[in-house]
């Protein structure tokens, strides 16, 4: 046999890391669930990005789902909270240190269910803040109960069917002032990659709602959330390509069916329609748009809203860069003198 030769120098980025170094623990979810492969594009993407794990802080709930941080980006910081709690601790973390980028990994149950109190309060504040959904329409992680995201006749595996109406996070969150909403599915290694670069380089709260089958309890015909529907009815709105901030754009585009979209740190987000007149800086089509589709049996996907000029929560409370750690008492505690005064006023 011949011999092989030395091996390739493994592919650095900018910040001389390789794609080891954003890696995490062996997954212990079933082989072939989508949340899998989201673990993968979330570290691709911040690997390719050049994102240092020292500055993201993983947050997840409970659930299949919220497990799969331990599964990438082992140098990252990391908190799993209470069931569909994260939100809360995600804008503390966000609030005390604004140099840090949060990442949310949650379910349709973390999310939608348990979690929806926490989550539409979220979505209002327009808080620096990557929120993933991995929607499987299902509690997998408690065998397969319909989760508020499943759609109205969705069969179970049991035959038992759906009659409550889904919520639809998309919509949600368009609604109540997130800044960038996608919806992805795991299977669509492009598209996705390019939304989460997009949320990587946008300022706000980006809230991606990724279909993401759960290969033991919700993939069967009957289902609208397996692999052979997401096949069927998956209408995407745009091809998306990103162009991160440290990259020359070369290529020209036509403004007539491409838009292009500069993002809070430099990069561009290039959409090229694919549906003739979809404006994705128009909340209130958007809505309708994804009401439409609903109605019509697709899944619409792409960036469905994007708003780069809206207030963060952070500048909205004048945050102090540094983070709060860091800074000493004096800069924490009110004078004594101060403390004085604001008692004698109450006397
Ligand atoms: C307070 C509380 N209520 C209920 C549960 C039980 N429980 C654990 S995970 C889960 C649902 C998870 O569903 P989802 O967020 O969709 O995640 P998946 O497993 O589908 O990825 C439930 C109800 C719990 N752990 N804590
Ligand atoms: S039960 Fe479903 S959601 Fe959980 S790991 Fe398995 S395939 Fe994924
Ligand atoms: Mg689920």
């Amino acid at each position: 046999m011949a011999n092989p030769g030395p091996a390739a120098p493994a592919r650095t980025n900018r910040l001389g890391l390789t794609v080891v170094d954003y890696r995490g623990g062996k997954s212990t979810l079933c082989a072939g669930c989508g949340h899998n492969a989201i673990s993968e594009r979330i570290l691709e993407a911040m690997f390719d990005l050049g994102v240092p794990p020292e500055r993201v802080a993983k947050l997840s709930g409970i659930g299949c789902s919220s497990k799969s941080p331990a599964y990438f980006m082992n140098r990252s910081h990391s908190f799993n909270a209470v069931h569909g709690r994260m939100p809360s601790v995600a804008t503390g973390a966000a609030l005390a240190n604004r140099t840090l980028l949060p990442l949310g990994v949650s379910g349709d149950g973390d999310t939608a269910s348990i979690g929806v109190g926490q989550f539409v309060h979220l979505m209002r504040r327009n808080l620096r803040m990557i929120y993933v959904i991995e929607n499987n329409g299902v509690y997998g992680l408690t065998k397969g109960q319909f989760s508020a995201t499943a759609d109205v006749g969705s069969k179970l595996k049991t035959g038992v069917v759906n009659e409550l109406p889904p919520i639809d996070t998309c919509a949600l969150a368009i609604q109540l002032g997130a800044t960038l909403v996608a919806r992805s599915f795991s299977g669509d290694k492009k598209q996705l990659s390019a939304v989460l670069k997009a949320a990587i380089a946008h300022g706000g709260t980006s809230m991606l709602d990724v279909i993401s089958p759960c290969v033991t309890f919700n993939d069967h015909e009957g289902s609208t959330k397996s692999y052979a529907y997401m096949k069927d009815h998956d209408a995407p709105l745009q091809e998306i390509s990103f162009i991160p901030a440290f990259e020359d754009i070369t290529v020209e585009y036509d403004p007539g069916t491409t838009t292009d979209v500069t993002l809070h740190d430099g990069s561009h987000l290039r959409l090229r329609k694919l549906e003739e007149g979809y404006d994705p800086s128009d909340r209130a089509r958007a809505v309708a748009r994804l009401m439409e589709s609903a109605k019509g049996g697709e899944v619409l996907t792409g960036v469905l809203f994007l708003d780069t000029k809206a207030p963060s929560f952070v500048e909205a409370l004048s945050v102090t860069d540094a983070p709060l750690a860091t800074l000493p008492p004096e800069r924490t505690r009110p004078p004594r003198a101060v403390l004085e005064e604001i008692v004698a006023g109450l006397r």
